[in-house]
């Protein structure tokens, strides 16, 4: 039985002989491996209707057992960090072992372990309960980077709370650790903000959507569109993520891309003229004003975030922010003067370095697109995500800031997958999956760009682990040609499967292992799954 997982493990050695999982099995499973523990009994629960008790000991029979074991110190909860990921799983005739130091391995162990089940066991209900074989095998396994995530744009097309929490199922089967949620952007704000109740009742919608699909869809019909998720939505999303180990990065993009928010507010844009929210797509002029209330405004939507995240990092934006309005508004030329700044274009790292002053203040970090270097540039402790150049990254490393990889040319899923005319519409160029298995995010001239043995780069308290890294690799999903988790879905996979190979496996197993000829076996899984994804040799919509 070959194992055509997705990801490939760091080390696979296939056995002979299978375990046999049926009720007379039990998990065994103490401490920080209990909640995995019951993950994985969820999962059997469901895809095999089997009840197998989780016991903290072992029976005194000689019941087969699921064992996990904690193996030396917890490493610190840090965040990204492969070593908390680092797992062991032996799969042998007669019982099942699972080695972590930390919950976050167990949890990937549990994933592993699921894609080594038959594929129909990954229904929601059992199409054949009772007893399943699982291949004897012995893997050793840690990710090639400590974030691997995917981008989902819910403010170009409000997407529903379940389509999120599915995504986030879907990450944590492939091994993914982050969801990054878009919830602001010119076509509306998708976030409740106590206090700024204007922001959800006007700001989340529009008076006009995107309807159908394929190349006629880039026409108005009147509907309306909207949606936003309350702070209870948003902390349901976040635990949910959390028993997955997946941590979910909030997006509130500023200064630029702010056409909902000047729709409610108008008094927090340079020219106080009430705009419509955005029902095209593409760059706006409009900006927040460089003033002490646009500021306040911004702060007070991190506070709520904070509040609801427990991520490290806040994505606050900073892409794609003309300068036109700052330029042509006197108030905003004297404000740039008041601040010592030379020219009215380092308003925008101003702003960055007012927020993340701010974020600083709660413990967190800010991540900006990677504008945000220009112009005067962003603290070092601001992570930057490459979206435009790769060649931006070993800059940004060498610069001493983290960086999360994410070039547009390799992992934007909502570029064309191929040249077919029959393509459903998406945007600008193309990004096949045979481009995305091939792409490395960190060759050795990123890699080796950082500051070497520079001191000054190790942030307080922790010693060793510099600042100037590659954090990680993510796609990007923006929405504004995907109105429906369908369509979502069409776009993502099975290419983002393949960006999580990229993110986890090592170079060496890609090229041994592509993952293009485990694809086959993968969609099996995503079939069972019933994801809509772009059949391997072309469009068939729908
Ligand atoms: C650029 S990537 C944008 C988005 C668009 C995307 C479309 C980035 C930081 N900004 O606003 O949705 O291109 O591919």
């Amino acid at each position: 039985m070959p194992v055509d997982l997705v990801p490939h493990p760091l080390s696979v050695t296939e056995l002979p002989g299978t375990f046999l999982l049926s009720d007379d099995v039990v998990i065994v499973a103490r401490g920080s491996a209990t909640d995995p523990a019951w993950l994985l009994h969820d999962a059997l629960r469901a895809g095999t209707g089997l009840n197998i008790p989780v016991t903290a000991k072992h029976r005194n029979d000689s019941s087969p057992s699921i064992t996990f074991t904690q193996t030396g110190e917890e490493p610190p909860d840090a965040f990204p960090s492969t070593a908390i990921e680092r797992y062991r799983l032996d799969i042998r005739t007669d019982g099942v072992t699972i080695e972590s130091s930390h919950p976050a391995g167990f949890v990937r162990a549990v994933q592993t372990l699921r894609q080594l089940l038959p594929p129909s066991t990954l229904r929601t209900a059992p199409v054949a309960p009772g007893p399943v074989e699982v291949p004897c095998v012995s893997i050793d396994d840690e990710p090639r980077f400590g974030w691997r995530g995917v981008m989902l744009d819910v403010a170009r097309h409000f997407q529903p709370k379940e389509f999120v929490l599915r995504l986030i199922d879907l990450a944590a089967l492939h091994q993914l650790n982050v969801i990054h949620l878009h919830l602001t952007d010119d076509q509306g704000w998708r976030l409740e903000v106590p206090g700024w109740p204007k922001l959800t009742e006007i700001g989340s919608w529009r008076s006009e959507t995107v309807r159908g699909h394929g190349r006629a869809a880039n026409g108005f019909d009147g509907t309306p569109h909207g949606g936003y998720y309350s702070t209870d939505d948003l902390r349901e999303i976040v635990a949910y993520a959390a028993r997955r180990h997946i941590t979910v990065v909030p997006e509130i993009d500023m200064p630029g891309h702010v056409r909902a928010v000047l729709a409610a507010h108008p008094e927090l844009g340079n020219t106080g003229q009430q705009k419509p929210v955005a029902t095209t797509f593409g760059i706006f002029s409009e900006v927040l004003a460089p003033t002490d209330e646009a500021l306040a405004f911004a702060r007070d939507v991190l506070d709520t975030v904070v509040d609801i995240f427990d991520s490290p990092f806040i994505h606050i934006g900073g892409d794609e922010c003309p300068r036109t309005e700052w330029e042509e508004s006197d108030a905003a030329r004297a404000r740039a003067r008041e601040l010592g700044l030379s020219d009215v274009s380092e308003l925008q790292s101003w702003f960055t370095a007012q927020l993340a002053d701010h974020a600083r203040l709660h413990g967190r970090r800010v991540i900006g697109w990677d504008e945000i270097l220009e112009d005067g540039g962003a603290p070092r402790d601001a992570v930057v995500s490459v979206w435009r150049e790769f060649a931006t990254a070993a800059k940004a490393v060498a610069a001493g800031h983290d960086v999360i990889v994410a070039p547009q040319r390799a992992v934007y899923l909502d570029w064309y997958p191929s040249a077919d005319p029959d393509e459903p519409l998406h945007i600008h160029g193309h990004t096949p999956l045979e481009t995305v298995a091939d792409f490395d995010p960190a060759p050795a001239d990123v890699s080796e760009a950082a500051p070497q043995g520079d001191g000054d780069h190790a942030p307080a308290g922790d010693p060793g682990t510099g600042f100037g890294r590659i954090f990680g690799v993510q796609a990007q999903l923006w929405t504004e040609y995907m109105p429906t988790p369908r369509s979502v879905e069409y776009a993502a996979f099975p290419r983002l499967s393949a960006v999580a190979d990229m993110a986890w496996a090592s170079m060496d197993n890609r090229q041994h292992h592509p993952v293009t000829t485990r694809m086959p076996a993968h969609l099996q899984r995503l079939d069972a799954v019933g994801v809509n994804y772009r059949p391997l040799d072309g469009p068939r919509p729908w």
